[in-house]
C-alpha cells in the first residue's frame, strides 16, 4: 500500500465546507483511504498576497493508486468543487497538492514530489507536523521540523476537527 500526504487549501467561502468536502471526496474513492486529518489552520496568503486568508489542512492517505493517478483524482476533485483557475497562486475554491508519496522523488512534467515549495511554507509544514511529527524530506533526509518556515508567523490554529470521525 502506498502512503501519501496532501495539502488542501481554500480561500473562498465556505472555506471549511470546501476543505472537508475535498477530504470526503478523497475518502469516497474505493482506492483511497484517508487515515489522518490535521486540524484546520487559518493562514495568510503566500505568493500572491492581495487575496483573502486561507484555511489549510493536511491529510495522510493510503492508496493503491500510483502518483500520477492520485494527481488526476486531486484535479477531478478540484474541478468537482468548482475551482476556477484565473491567477497563478490566486484565489481558489479548493487546491489539492501532493506533498509526499512514499519516499519517492518524482520529477515529471506534470508532477514534482516532494512538492517543491513545501519546505518554505508554514501553511503546509505546521499541519503536516501535527500529524507526522518525525517526518523527513525523503531526498535531503532533513527533518521538516527543522525547516525555517516552521517558525514562521501567519499560521494560526483555526479549528480542531474530528477529521476521521466525519468520514464515518
Ligand atoms: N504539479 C506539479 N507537482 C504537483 C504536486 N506535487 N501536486 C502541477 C499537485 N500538482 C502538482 O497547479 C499547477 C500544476 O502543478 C498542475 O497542473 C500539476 O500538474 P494548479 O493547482 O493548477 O495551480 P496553482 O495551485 O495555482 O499553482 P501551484 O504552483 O500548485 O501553486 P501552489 O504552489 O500550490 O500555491 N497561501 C496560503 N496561505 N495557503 C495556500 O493554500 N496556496 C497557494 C498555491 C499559494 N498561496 C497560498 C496557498
Ligand atoms: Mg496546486
Amino acid at each position: 500500500m502506498n502512503r501519501a500526504y496532501l495539502s488542501i487549501g481554500s480561500n473562498i467561502e465556505d472555506r471549511q465546507d470546501h476543505l472537508l468536502g475535498a477530504v470526503r471526496a478523497l475518502h469516497a474513492y474505493e482506492s483511497i483511504n484517508v487515515v489522518e486529518v490535521s486540524s484546520i489552520y487559518e493562514t495568510v496568503p503566500v505568493g500572491y498576497t492581495d487575496q483573502a486568508d486561507f484555511l489549510n489542512l493536511v491529510v495522510c492517505l493510503e492508496t493503491v493508486l500510483d502518483a500520477p493517478e492520485l494527481l488526476s483524482v486531486c484535479q477531478a476533485i478540484e474541478n468537482e468543487l468548482g475551482r476556477v483557475r484565473k491567477v497563478r497562486w490566486g484565489p481558489r475554491t479548493v487546491d489539492l497538492d501532493i506533498l509526499l508519496y512514499n519516499n519517492d522523488n518524482i520529477e515529471s512534467e506534470n508532477l514534482i514530489v516532494p512538492h517543491p515549495r513545501m519546505s518554505e511554507r508554514a501553511f503546509v509544514l505546521i499541519p503536516l507536523l501535527e500529524i507526522a511529527p518525525a517526518i523527513r524530506n525523503p531526498v535531503t533526509e532533513k527533518f521538516y521540523s527543522e525547516e525555517e518556515a516552521v517558525r514562521d508567523r501567519g499560521v494560526i490554529l483555526w479549528k480542531t476537527v474530528d477529521g476521521i470521525g466525519l468520514l464515518s
